[in-house]
């Protein structure tokens, strides 16, 4: 088959699945165009099979906003076009979708019969597709689409209650390549140790969505009781803000800002214990990541979290804000190393049995076939 894939290229877990997927796709013998603002930033290998196709557009100074959505539907219809491509699978409603819609209208001239399949994420439509100003259009462009999915259940109802949508919304969870996040292949990783202490790890991309406030003051109350570390991968938004609060906590000493990196399985294989502290979490691919790694996760609970993070045997999960519950969950893992190894292999085991490559991948395959 021939799939254009369209996703946010920069740091995120929709582009981190989304590049994901056209990797396997292509290892498969598919050809996969992917057609985005900037080259995906996990796609830097080469493969012959996968193939690139970057949106500009013409800078105009009437344009007081660029219009992406315009540049990127022109972008796919001449894709669809060259390349007789037979599925547009856009991840993140908002404006992927309207894009390929738009694009497909455009084509139906040519009757190339191309196919959109739309990929939920998350906030694509819990806090901006729902919000007024973007609701008719993300309905529009769901209704619209071929196929449906989403990354959980809890986003596959929220989905159906929000919008009304009472077409099938398939529910095809989040993947781990554990070729690369191999706890085998970073046994003995050491990146981000101090010394003997336990290392706490957060990654993600800083929005305020992650309440990263609250595992910081967890962490406070944490180093009171136990020697701890805490490291912060990733960037964004909210970094400064807790840049700051970190040093008014006089914890500089103890806390480490990555900043964004590829390098997270080396840092995940050196990690104690994974933190999330979201107020809203469709699914967590970078708890799954860790937990890949053999690495539990302490976690608020909230959105499709409680599809990935197994209470009282992959980690444990505390109420949204609760950073005394953080902390008291934490230190109980810090305290029994027994239990937290066995937690530890648990997940480890949970990522195989359930969230890898091999198995998920077939039923995006399916999806593409039924349409
Ligand atoms: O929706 C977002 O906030 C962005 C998106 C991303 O690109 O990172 O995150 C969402 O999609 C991920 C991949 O499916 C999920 O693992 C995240 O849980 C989800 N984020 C939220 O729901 C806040």
């Amino acid at each position: 088959m021939n799939i254009g894939i369209t996703c946010y290229p920069t740091y995120g877990g929709s582009g981190i699945i989304a590049t994901e997927l056209g990797k396997a796709l292509a290892r498969a013998g598919d050809e996969v165009h992917f057609i985005a603002s900037s080259l995906p930033v996990r796609l830097s290998a080469f493969d012959e099979r996968i193939h690139f196709h970057e949106v500009g557009g013409l800078a105009y100074p009437l344009f007081e906003h660029p219009p992406y959505t315009l540049n990127l539907t022109n972008r796919m219809v001449k894709v669809v076009r060259e390349h007789h491509i037979d599925v547009l699978h856009v991840h993140y409603a908002i404006p992927h979708a309207v894009s390929a819609v738009l694009a497909r209208d455009i084509l139906t001239a040519d009757v190339s019969g191309v196919k959109i399949v739309t990929t939920l994420h998350g906030t694509d439509i819990l806090l901006v597709g729902q919000d007024e100003s973007y609701f008719d259009i993300t309905k529009y462009s769901m209704e619209q689409s071929d196929a449906l999915t989403a990354v959980s259940d809890y986003l596959s109802a929220r989905t159906k209650e929000i919008f009304g949508i009472t077409k099938n919304i398939r529910v095809i969870k989040n993947f781990v390549d554990v070729a690369v996040f191999s706890r085998d292949a970073f046994a003995g990783s050491s990146v981000v140790r101090h010394g003997s202490s336990p290392v706490l790890l957060h990654v993600s991309n800083f929005r305020p969505v992650k309440d990263i406030a609250v595992l910081i003051k967890a962490f406070a109350r944490v180093r009171k009781r136990a020697d701890a570390h805490l490291v912060l991968a990733g960037d964004g938004p909210e970094r400064p803000a807790m840049e700051k609060l970190v040093r008014s906590l006089s914890l500089s000493q103890n806390v480490t800002f990555l900043g964004a990196t590829d390098a997270l399985p080396a840092i995940m294989a050196s990690s104690d214990i994974f933190l999330l502290s979201s107020t809203l979490e469709s699914f967590g691919l970078a708890a799954l990541e860790a937990m890949a790694m053999g690495v539990p996760v302490v976690s608020t609970d909230c959105g499709g979290i409680r599809e990935v993070v197994a209470d009282g045997v992959t980690g444990r999960i505390v109420p949204v804000g609760d950073h005394e519950g953080m902390a008291n969950a934490v230190c109980g893992l810090i305290d029994d190393v027994p239990l937290r190894k066995r937690m530890g292999d648990a997940s480890y085991q949970r990522v195989r049995d359930e969230f890898t490559i091999e198995r998920i991948v077939p039923r995006y395959r399916d999806v593409y076939a039924s349409i």
